[in-house]
């Protein structure tokens, strides 16, 4: 196979990208792989405008995971105020404020392993309601079956969200409660019914660029590339065994969001947590790089982000507009 050189401009869309490849876009000088990035989102999107959306936590702590940097897990002691299922009202007071301050999308998350079947029943509610509010819903609940993707599309959700977090090679250094391939399956039942896919995974953890590069085969290889993939920055909390990792160099995480951009050219790169522990000058370049989301509001699940006026003067400073 023919395969283009890294600084070559491509802008279709791939399903076969090597370690190879992707390394030698994260090498590129930095600016050449900026431009290149901002080049191919040019294409296909307006570089000016940005997706938010808002996050809120409907079941807070007590999961039986182990993700090493999860706050949600019952095996550290994070401080972390637990809560059961929210209940509707409390959800949808929080969509329509949600709206309000100009997301376009709601994300619902808990901290489950997976679901039970009962479990689905209150949130289905709380899908229709806040559809019916003219907002996009999202939904982060662990791993799922094939019928409970099914009920899920036959609700109405927009999108499921479900990350690989890391490379295969590090994931096991990550999490040990449920497999790679676990992930890979939920996704593939999302897919399957027709439901949006948001994917993506955490970088900071003390993982190699191998793994970011890993991470980002996985995600531009898969049959359909994701519709929307978060790059969250971890947000190392206290009592998590990931609290100490050492920093990552932002110009690192910059060239994430432009290799992600330049793999995945139709989807939206969020921006995603971990911006509380940026500059606006790094969130500057990241938007240069083709990130093209955000999560707006003062909470994402259980963590602070920035408030929103500070983002809204962000965006006016950058002549961004929300979407
Ligand atoms: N419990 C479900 C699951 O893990 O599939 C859904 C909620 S879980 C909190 C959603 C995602 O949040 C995780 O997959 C992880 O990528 C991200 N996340 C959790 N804690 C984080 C942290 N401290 N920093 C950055 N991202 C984090
Ligand atoms: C994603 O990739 N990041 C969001 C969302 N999907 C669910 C969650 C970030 C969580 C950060 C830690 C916390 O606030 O608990
Ligand atoms: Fe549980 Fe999700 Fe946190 Fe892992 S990331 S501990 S599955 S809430």
């Amino acid at each position: 196979m023919n395969t283009p050189a890294a600084n070559t401009l491509q802008t279709g869309l791939r399903h076969n990208w090597t370690t190879d490849e992707i390394g030698s876009l994260f090498s590129l000088p930095f600016s050449d792989l900026v431009s290149h990035a901002q080049q191919v989102h040019r294409i296909h999107f307006n570089p000016n405008q940005v997706q938010v959306s808002t996050l809120l936590s409907i079941k807070t702590g007590r999961c039986p995971e182990d993700c090493g940097y999860c706050p949600q897990s019952v095996r550290y002691d994070t401080g972390l105020e637990n809560e059961e299922l929210l209940p509707l009202e409390k959800v949808v007071e929080q969509a329509r404020a949600a709206k309000a301050k100009g997301s376009s999308r709601f994300c619902m998350g808990a901290a489950w392993r997976a679901p039970r079947d009962r479990d689905l029943e209150p949130v289905i509610e709380m899908v229709k309601e806040v559809k019916a509010l003219g907002l996009e819903t999202c939904l982060t609940l662990g791993m799922l079956s094939e019928v409970q993707t099914e009920r899920l599309k036959a609700a109405g959700l927009d999108y499921y969200n479900h990350n690989l977090d890391t490379s295969p090679d590090f994931y096991g250094e990550i999490i040990t409660t449920r497999t790679y391939q676990d992930r890979l399956d939920t996704l593939q039942r999302v897919r399957a019914a027709g439901i949006n896919v948001c994917c993506g995974g955490i970088v900071g953890m003390g993982e190699a660029r191998a793994d970011r590069i890993g991470l980002l085969q996985q995600l531009a290889n898969q049959p359909q590339h994701p519709e929307s993939v978060p790059i969250n920055l971890l947000v190392k909390v206290e009592g998590t065994p990931l609290a100490d990792s050492e920093d990552l160099d932002p110009i690192e995480f910059v060239r994430t969001i432009a290799v992600a951009r330049i793999l995945m050219p139709g989807s939206f790169v969020r921006l995603s947590a971990g911006r509380e522990a940026m500059s606006d000058e790094m969130q500057a370049l990241c938007f240069l790089a083709g990130a093209n989301s955000v999560f707006y509001g003062e909470k994402l699940l259980t963590t602070p982000n920035p408030a929103a006026d500070h983002d809204r003067l962000l965006f006016e400073r950058l002549g961004i507009e929300a979407v």
